[in-house]
């Protein structure tokens, strides 16, 4: 590859920022058992020192997103400065309404007035905490749904749901956005209140430009094609934030990229096709500012290299969608050499990248192997030995 274009796909992989989620950090199980792992963090704080490794040995993970109230803490500004010493940030803030029994029928779109407004009550909350740990993202999943045909209107819910919606867009600080998750079914089984990105879109559109559409890829019906969802909603302005985990069959929440390299190979070559990758010629007019999140549950895994597995499988992807010759793909795409075109894709995702990547990795003062590196560490056995005795914070502590 020429120079130049290696010194460009090196400076993108060396800008691109991966947030981890706190909850991967902690235990968490299936529905029907969670296998409890030993020096898994018992406070938020041990969470965000066990992101600074996965920080430090990729050297492109400062960003941690919180879920409230799994982390709820007295003091958001100081959690947040405790981070800032750590050489990380916090991410989004993830809005809980799903997991309290007033929500058995729904939280904003529930038909009862009062169990909106506690439910809206918390989703304030979430924005207050984002104004003190300087939070651009408030992340809304809903769980609401029904399990009956008749159980309740479908119409009037997409109303209770836009009203609340618009009480949290208007709440939002001018460098603040909500970012809407969709999910394809569960908990809710006949009917879900936003099922798909079609939904999101629709009420993101109507709120404005700080509202957009979150992708958690685990998400979708088997076969979906997510990548022509990525490049429609960055067309449009309106992708604003992926939760990558892989799926065989439901929301799986394995490791980004375990499941389906490829797949995830084709949502970052669209990333970098409609400029969501900052550092590239594509995005050089405007950075649409797409969070790229990890949502995942390490259950029978250990959890930190799990993470840092996750964060470098996304890396491979992405320096092999930068590595696609777009000039060569747009001559075979014109000329309708539909082969030709093809093979070009190709080319780019048979490229081992590992080598290019450990070089960013030095470049930026982390391991070149950061998995050997963490191992090699003594971390994993300090919090063994240390995290004695307390809860162990994790999904739904
Ligand atoms: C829902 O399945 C979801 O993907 C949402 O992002 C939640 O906040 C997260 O999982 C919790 O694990
Ligand atoms: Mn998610
Ligand atoms: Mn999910």
């Amino acid at each position: 590859m020429a120079e130049q274009n290696l010194a460009l796909v090196k400076s993108a992989l060396s800008r691109q920022r991966i947030e981890t989620p706190s909850w991967a950090y902690g235990n968490s199980g299936t529905r029907f058992k969670v296998f409890a792992q030993a020096g898994v963090p018992r406070t938020v704080h041990e969470k965000l020192d066990d992101a600074a490794r996965v920080h430090q040995h990729t050297g492109v993970a400062p960003l941690v997103a919180l879920h409230i109230p799994w982390d709820r803490t007295e003091d958001y500004a100081a959690l947040a400065e405790y981070a800032g010493e750590r050489g990380l940030r916090l991410g989004a803030i993830n809005a809980n309404v799903f997991q309290e029994d007033e929500y058995k029928l729904g939280s904003v779109t529930n038909p009862d007035p009062a169990v909106r407004r506690k439910a809206l009550d918390h989703l304030m909350e979430c924005a207050d905490i984002m104004d003190a740990t300087g939070s651009r993202d408030l992340k809304l999943w809903f769980s609401d749904g029904l399990n009956y045909p008749g159980q309740d209107d479908l119409r009037a819910r997409q109303e209770r749901l836009a009203e609340a919606l618009w009480s949290v867009y208007e709440r939002l600080g001018p460098d603040q956005r909500l970012v809407l998750e969709y999910k394809l079914f569960e908990p809710a089984f006949y009917a879900t209140d936003v099922p798909d990105w079609g939904t999101s879109y629709a009420h993101c559109l109507k709120l404005g430009p700080k509202a957009r559409v979150c992708v958690d890829t685990g998400h979708h019906a088997p076969g979906t094609n997510i990548e022509f969802i990525v490049a429609f909603l960055l067309g449009e302005q309106k992708l604003g934030a992926f939760d990558f985990n892989s799926r065989f069959y439901a929301d799986d929440d394995l490791m980004v990229g375990a499941a389906d390299p490829f797949q995830l190979f084709r949502i970052l070559y669209e990333v970098r096709a409609g400029g969501g990758l900052p550092g590239t010629p594509e995005s050089a007019e405007s950075d649409p500012g797409i969070a790229f999140m990890l949502d995942q549950c390490h259950n029978i895994e250990p959890k930190i290299p799990a993470i840092i597995r996750s964060v470098m499988n996304v890396q491979e992807a992405t320096a092999k969608a930068l590595l696609v010759d777009r000039e060569a793909l747009r001559d075979a795409q014109q000329s309708g050499d539909v082969l030709g075109a093809n093979a070009v894709l190709m080319d780019a995702y048979n490229t081992d990248v590992r080598p290019l990547l450990g070089e960013v990795r030095e470049e930026l003062g982390a391991d070149r192997d950061p998995m050997a590196a963490y191992a090699a560490s003594g971390w994993a056995e300090a919090i063994v030995r240390d995290r004695v005795g307390g809860r162990q914070a994790g999904w739904g502590a």
